[in-house]
């Protein structure tokens, strides 16, 4: 024990060299990953391989425990394990310093692979942790065997420089290291922003304007969601560690397979097509009973049947494939997209071109599925084919092939746990089963009777409708209530749970409150 304090200094000095040419290296991928591309940064591309690889059940824990969080919990993680790693090789640089300096190559040749395993990679995007393999190799190789020379046992000090010049050159490394890193991920942004061009975008009017929405579509209630819901508070949910950045002049639409005459669209070519506007409630098959992954907004665009038409779908098709610039890719069953309802190429969202993490400057949006078998975000390619010759994205990972929506109700007010006088309580939320329709909502207390709850007009049944129910003679002590809703062909949404994985939750929700004496 006496002896590990003693020598704690000198441990702490050595994971110290491992932490710097970690830092250094990193730093320098960054700054070539400013020029070559920002998917490639090695922490970036070991962050994205991670999602791709992590298991179903794994990344469902990830989404119901952080959220729209989960990215940031994922990059605190590879840091944490990094930075641990990387002390672990400043220790064994300190014996062995060519040992250390292979540990760092293998770190940087971890980043490559990382790099090169998405389906979008190409041979630039490895450059990035090539150079940060070789930086931290060097950096490491330099600073222990400097600090080695300082250690000779007893005698005269040994030439060259001394002991506290390493570790003050080791701790300027770390500095610099984490500045290039910080460095880069700002040029980066610098020389991949889109908002001017997304500012630039000049939106056509709709030559099919949306119908207006009946009066009182909307309920004002404090704690019950706004109708329509503003740009900054809609859920994000993808798989994108750095959002791709795309400039409309860059931008191109290629629609093929099985069709007569392949497409190939500018951004251009897509706004002088007559845009329809689409109000409509998208949700997220990830979505818990009674979660907050969904949200309606009024979208632009083109609409895709008229597109594939125009392309002319071949027989014996039948699933339509979005693919985006960052490698998603998601497959729709055809013929909902051909039956009339308004599937569109969106543009725009709430009245602004789509915001860059909700898919700029394009996406798919089609009425009725959730978002990862309907919603392509940052969509380039639209390929026309069969469910038995490809499978997409989730579904490879077992997700339902369909994804239709399910009927879903949820009690926003009174908020769970709530405290609330007694007398008359208002009960209020949202019901959804898009592109069926809500045709009913009904509550009950403490397993009583159903009781209908009054429903918002109705908008149409691609969205949502808000609901309320006055509870009469609510009596102090603890209540629970419970919602269910019916749709549109008359359905009544079953009681029985069940988990987002594989084809969207089931069940009812509900709430304890508490009712106070007066
Ligand atoms: N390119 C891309 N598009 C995507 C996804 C994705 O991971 N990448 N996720 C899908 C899922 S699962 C959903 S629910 C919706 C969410 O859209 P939003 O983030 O705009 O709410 O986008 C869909 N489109
Ligand atoms: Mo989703």
């Amino acid at each position: 024990m006496r002896d590990l304090i003693h020598r704690s200094p000198r441990l702490l000095a050595d994971a110290l060299t491992g932490l710097a040419a970690a830092a250094a290296a990193v730093g320098a991928g960054e700054l070539v990953a400013a020029y070559t591309g920002p998917t490639g940064a090695p922490v970036t591309a070991v962050g994205s391989a991670a999602i791709d690889l992590t298991p179903t059940p794994l990344k469902e824990y990830a989404v119901r425990s952080f959220g729209t969080e989960d990215k940031t919990v994922l990059l605190l993680g590879i840091y944490l394990t990094m930075a641990a790693l990387a002390a672990l090789a400043g220790l064994l640089a300190a014996r062995r310093p060519v040992l250390g300096a292979g540990v760092m190559l293998a770190f940087g040749g971890l980043g490559a692979w990382a790099a090169l395993s998405r389906s979008t990679a190409t041979a630039v995007d490895a450059l990035p942790s090539v150079v940060a393999a070789l930086v931290g190799a060097g950096t490491l190789l330099v600073l222990a065997r400097a600090r080695l020379r300082t250690r000779a046992a007893d005698g005269p000090p040994p030439p060259g420089p001394s002991r506290r010049t390493v570790l003050a050159a080791t701790g300027a490394t770390l500095l610099v290291g984490a500045g290039a890193g910080l460095g880069g991920r700002a040029l980066a942004d610098r020389r991949y922003d889109v908002s001017a061009a997304r500012r630039a975008v000049r939106l056509p009017a709709p030559a099919v304007p949306a119908p207006p929405l009946p009066a009182g579509a909307g309920e004002n209630l404090p704690g019950l969601s706004a109708f329509r819901t503003a740009n900054q508070d809609f859920y994000r949910v993808d798989t994108a560690l750095t959002l791709p950045r795309i400039d409309p002049r860059d931008w191109s639409l290629r629609v093929h397979g099985l069709v007569d005459r392949p497409l190939l669209l500018s951004f251009e070519d897509l706004l002088r097509r007559p845009l329809t506007e689409l109000d409509y409630t998208l949700s997220c098959v990830s979505n818990e009973v009674g979660g907050p992954y969904v949200g309606t907004a009024r979208w632009l665009g083109a609409p895709l049947a008229d597109l594939l038409r125009q392309a002319g779908v071949r027989s014996g098709a039948d699933q339509l494939v979005g693919r985006s610039k960052d490698g998603m890719t998601i497959g729709t069953p055809l013929d909902a997209v051909l039956d009339g309802r308004s599937a569109l190429l969106a543009v725009a969202m709430n009245g602004e071109p789509l915001p860059v993490a909700h898919g700029f400057p394009c996406r798919s949006l089609v009425p009725g599925f959730y978002g990862y078998t309907s919603a392509t975000k940052w969509l380039v390619d639209l390929e026309v084919t069969t469910f038995a010759a490809y499978d997409p994205y989730w579904v490879r990972r077992g997700w339902d092939r369909t994804g239709a929506v399910k009927t879903a109700s949820r009690i926003e007010v009174p908020a769970p746990f709530a405290r609330v006088p007694a007398g008359s309580v208002t009960v209020a939320g949202t019901a959804w089963a898009t592109h069926r329709g809500i045709a009913a909502v009904e509550l009950r207390v403490d397993g009583g009777p159903w009781q209908p709850a009054r429903l918002a007009a109705d908008a149409g049944p691609d969205l949502w409708r808000q609901w309320t129910y006055t509870w009469a003679g609510a009596t102090p002590g603890t209540h629970h209530l419970e919602v269910r809703a019916t749709d549109g062909t008359g359905a009544v949404q079953p009681e029985a749970r069940t988990p987002p994985f594989p084809a969207g939750a089931a069940g009812w929700h509900s709430t304890v409150v508490t009712v106070l004496a007066n």
